[in-house]
């Protein structure tokens, strides 16, 4: 197949291309580079040496024989690239990882949020205007999050792959079945732009029938992959700081560089989780399992394992003996909730997943302790609050 991920020198997005490009596929990397500029604007850095993008596909082109294009263009800004490579290179699928990804970067400054919301929005709907503008008949795969449902805000009811089967009352009394989106519940600026990809979504693929696969993604933890351990020149992003790093990779790091865990409040949040190397094979498996054209958007929870913070903290603290440190929370969030969500769809698919239990120390020794000298402790602090003390945003 030919597909175009957008966003793949990221994250989630540089292991995926190199896994689509391992298993045969003709990828197509686009990325303006914007996640590296914003490293500069907080002045941190990776954990892991991460390579120039030029460096990166020079090596996998040697080792592999194998040439991933690269296009260095902002996909919300430059709607007539974005058109002309669609046109030009007709993908089967496109993956969507194009977006600011930090809730905390979200909500420094009315700057950060306004940053969010027009790089989140446009990116999306210029790749669905590009899409329908071009006739191509792209697969589109989307990186969403759990975040958009509020993690379990309905007691009792275990969230379902994105639509809430309900009853309504009619105007003559009766009560008929509906099924709705999952009611949008955003805890951040950046989680609310996902709820608004939903509805950019729902409304491309009723108007021009664009076939789309949302993955609502749990957080990502680990840092490399088959691909990315072959050679030091493809090693993977570790962010740790306050704003990029989440929750269990900045555990495993402060556990090997001896300091205390930063549990927010109390640690009774749960969070869905999901190993990197998971999260690539879920984004392989959406794409060999395309919706029909004219189905309805797929939704599914893209997650293996749900935990609470204060659980997470404990376990790690067990394995490596730091310390935990429990701090005022800096977000505006429910110090406690409960989580239960399906996610049938990917374990029918085939995914078999890595386990907690079975990746944690690989990830401490291998990564975290392995680059400890790189890290700047005066990062770590979470400075990004929800609420100031003049009720606005502060960094
Ligand atoms: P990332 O910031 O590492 O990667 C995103 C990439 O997209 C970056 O390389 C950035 O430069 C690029 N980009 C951003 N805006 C762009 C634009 N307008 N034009 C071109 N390129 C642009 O983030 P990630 O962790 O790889 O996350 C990828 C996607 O997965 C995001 O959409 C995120 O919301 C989602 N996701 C991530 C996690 C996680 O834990 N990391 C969890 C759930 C969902
Ligand atoms: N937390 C701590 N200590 C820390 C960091 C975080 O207790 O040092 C807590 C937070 O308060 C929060 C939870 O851990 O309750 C998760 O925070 P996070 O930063 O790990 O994750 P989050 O902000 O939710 O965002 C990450 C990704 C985002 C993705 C989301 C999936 O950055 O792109 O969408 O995970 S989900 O959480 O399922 O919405």
């Amino acid at each position: 197949m030919r597909i175009v991920v957008f966003g793949g020198d990221g994250f989630c997005g540089w292991p995926t291309a190199l896994r689509l490009s391992d298993i045969g596929h003709d990828v197509v990397i686009v990325d303006n580079l914007s996640r590296r500029n914003i490293d500069n604007e907080l002045e941190v850095s990776s954990l892991t040496p991460i390579q120039p993008i030029g460096t990166r596909l020079a090596t996998w082109k040697e080792l592999k024989v194998k040439d991933i294009p690269f296009l260095n263009f902002n996909i919300a800004e430059h709607y007539h690239r974005l058109l002309t490579l669609l046109r030009d290179f007709e993908p089967d699928a496109v993956v969507h990882f194009a977006e600011q990804r930090a809730a905390p970067y979200s909500m420094k400054s009315s700057w950060h949020k306004r940053y969010t919301v027009n790089n989140n929005l446009n990116a999306t709907n210029n790749l669905l205007a590009a899409i329908v503008e071009s006739g191509v008949d792209a697969h589109v795969v989307h990186l969403g999050t759990m975040g958009v449902y509020g993690y379990g805000m309905i007691e009792g009811v275990p969230i379902p792959e994105g639509y809430l089967k309900v009853k309504v009352e009619t105007q003559a009394g009766d009560l008929i079945d509906q099924e709705i989106l999952y009611p949008a519940n955003p805890g951040s600026i950046y989680h609310m732009t996902k709820t608004q990809d939903q509805l950019l979504f729902a409304y491309y693929n009723k108007n021009d029938k664009v076939r789309v696969t949302d993955l609502h993604q749990g957080i990502v933890w680990g840092t490399q992959t088959e691909q990315t351990k072959i050679h030091q020149n493809l090693i993977n992003r570790f962010d740790y700081d306050g704003d990029y790093g989440t929750v269990l990779n900045r555990f495993l790091m402060q556990a090997a560089i001896g300091y205390p865990l930063t549990v927010h409040g109390t640690g009774g949040q749960t969070r869905a989780f999901i190993h990197l190397q998971d999260s690539v094979r879920c984004v392989e498996l959406a794409i060999t399992h395309p919706p029909q054209k004219g189905e309805r958007v797929r939704i599914i929870n893209q997650m293996t394992e749900a935990h609470r913070i204060a659980d997470l903290a404990q376990l790690v603290s067990r394995l490596t003996g730091a310390t935990i440190d429990y701090l005022d929370n800096p977000r505006n969030e429910a110090e406690i909730n409960s989580l239960n969500v399906v996610n049938s769809t990917l374990v029918r698919m085939g995914l078999k997943p890595t386990t907690l239990e079975s990746g944690l120390m690989e990830e401490v020794i291998g990564i975290a302790r392995a680059f400890a000298s790189r890290a700047d402790l005066s990062k770590i602090p979470c400075r990004s609050k929800w609420i100031g003390d003049a009720g606005q945003p502060t960094s």
